[in-house]
C-alpha cells in the first residue's frame, strides 16, 4: 500500500489553487517531476498531501490502483483537488497554478516566453536523464549521459542565461522574479546531484550557481530543506 504524508498548513495559496492537493507520486525521496510540483506549493506556502508509491508496488498500482482511473496515460504525478478535479502533466500544472497564483510566470510577454523556453529545454533534458538513470544498463548509460547530453544541456542553459538581457538582471531566469521554470531547472540540477555537497560538477557554471543559491535562499524553500520533510 502507498503511504501518505502531509506538508504545510492550509493557506491563502491553497485557496487560490482550489484547496489542498493530494499528490500521487513515487516514494522517490524529494525528487522527480512530483517534487517540482511540490516545490511550487512549498514556495508559495501551500499545504499538500502526498500519496507515495514504492517502485516495487507501482506496476500493480498502475494496473489497478486509483491512478489508472484518474490518468489515461497511467503516469504520475496525478493530483486530486478537493472539488474532485484531477490534474495531470506536471508542467501544465505549474503553468496553471502560476496563473491562479498570479505569480511564477513573468509579467511581460517576453518574460513569459523566456520562462517557457528555458522550461522546455529542461523538459527535454529530464526525459534523457530519466532514461539513463533508470536504464537497465545504468552503469554505462548514466555516465554517458553525464558526459554527453547533460553537459550539452547545462552548457546551453548557462549560455542562454548569460546572453539574455532578461536573465542578465539575475538571479532568476527572467531577472528579479522567480518563475516556475526556475523551480523546474533547480529540481533537475538537484536530481542530477549537482547542487549537493561540493558541487564539483557545477563549479564551471557560475550563472547556474547564482540561480540555485537564490532558489535555496527563498524562505519557504530554505525551511523545507532544513526540515525532516526533505528526503534527499
Ligand atoms: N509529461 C508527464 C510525464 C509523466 C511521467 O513520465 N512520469 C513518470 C514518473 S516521473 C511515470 O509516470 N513513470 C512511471 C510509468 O511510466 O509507469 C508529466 O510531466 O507529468
Amino acid at each position: 500500500m502507498p503511504h501518505t504524508l502531509s506538508y504545510g498548513t492550509e493557506s491563502a495559496a491553497n485557496k487560490a489553487i482550489g484547496g489542498v492537493p493530494t499528490i500521487h507520486y513515487f516514494d522517490f525521496q524529494s525528487r522527480g517531476r512530483g517534487q517540482v510540483v511540490r516545490l511550487m506549493l512549498i514556495d508559495s506556502g501551500a499545504a499538500y498531501e502526498d500519496v507515495r508509491y514504492t517502485f516495487d508496488e507501482w506496476p500493480e498500482q498502475k494496473r489497478s490502483g486509483p491512478v489508472a482511473e484518474m490518468n489515461p496515460t497511467g503516469n504520475i504525478p496525478v493530483l486530486e483537488m478537493p472539488n474532485g478535479k484531477i490534474l495531470t502533466q506536471s508542467y501544465a500544472i505549474l503553468r496553471h497554478w502560476s496563473r491562479q497564483l498570479g505569480a511564477y510566470d513573468g509579467k511581460t510577454e517576453d518574460e513569459k516566453y523566456w520562462a517557457d523556453a528555458i522550461c522546455d529545454i529542461v523538459v527535454d533534458w529530464r526525459t534523457l536523464f530519466i532514461a539513463a538513470f533508470f536504464s537497465d544498463n545504468q552503469k554505462e548509460d548514466y555516465p554517458k549521459h553525464q558526459q554527453g547530453d547533460r553537459n550539452r544541456y547545462i552548457n546551453a542553459i548557462e549560455t542562454h542565461l548569460k546572453g539574455s538581457d532578461l536573465s542578465r538582471r539575475g538571479p532568476y531566469i527572467i531577472g528579479k522574479e522567480v518563475t516556475y521554470a526556475d523551480l523546474v531547472l533547480f529540481q533537475v540540477l538537484h536530481d542530477e546531484n549537482m547542487i549537493q555537497g561540493e558541487r564539483a560538477d557545477l563549479k564551471q557554471y557560475p550563472r547556474l550557481i547564482q540561480l540555485v543559491d537564490a532558489v535555496l535562499a527563498r524562505p519557504n524553500i530554505k525551511k523545507f530543506f532544513d526540515s525532516s520533510a526533505y528526503l534527499g
